[in-house]
């Protein structure tokens, strides 16, 4: 089993699609472990997006980021981090394909509705951003044998 952390961003607030969204996270077979809605300052914001400081994007995306309420959650499954980047297709939405989270409801490039770490060392280094250990629960899904 691995994990990984998932945004919805603000977008997906508040274009209502926060239930759609954890929904194909769940029908997938995927477990969430934790889970909670905040607003990010902008330091936490430059935190996350570390990697992309410099970029001629990086400060629309801080203030994208930082424009309205998140859900940030940790998602457990077998190969978690491949598999939510696949739920979610490609980074720009108008190429993403149809049947993944951007393909079907986003044409943007920036306004992508969702994140998820791309690799184990971006997992360690992202979700530590969001949640303390205490705060990822482990519990067994009634349906844990089926998946
Ligand atoms: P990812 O979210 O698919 O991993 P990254 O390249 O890591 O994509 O970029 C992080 C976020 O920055 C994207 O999800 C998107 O919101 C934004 N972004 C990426 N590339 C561009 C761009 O060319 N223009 C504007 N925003 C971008
Ligand atoms: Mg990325």
């Amino acid at each position: 089993m691995s994990r990984t952390l998932v945004i919805l961003k603000p977008d997906a607030i508040q274009r209502g699609l926060a239930g759609k969204i954890i929904s194909r996270i769940e029908e997938k077979g995927l477990k969430i472990v934790a889970m909670k809605m905040l607003l990010l300052d902008r330091k936490t914001a430059e935190r996350l997006y570390e990697v992309h400081r410099g970029k001629a994007f990086y400060e629309s995306l801080v203030n994208y980021i930082t424009s309205g309420p998140i859900v940030a959650m940790l998602v457990e499954g077998r190969e978690a981090i491949n598999v939510v980047r696949k739920l979610m297709g490609k980074t720009n939405g108008a190429e993403a394909d149809p049947g993944t989270i951007r393909g079907d409801f986003s044409t943007g490039i920036e306004k992508n509705l969702v994140h998820g770490s791309d690799s184990e060392d971006s997992f360690r280094r992202e979700y530590p951003i969001f949640f303390k250990d205490e705060e990822i629960i482990s519990y067994r899904k009634i349906d844990e044998d089926w998946i």
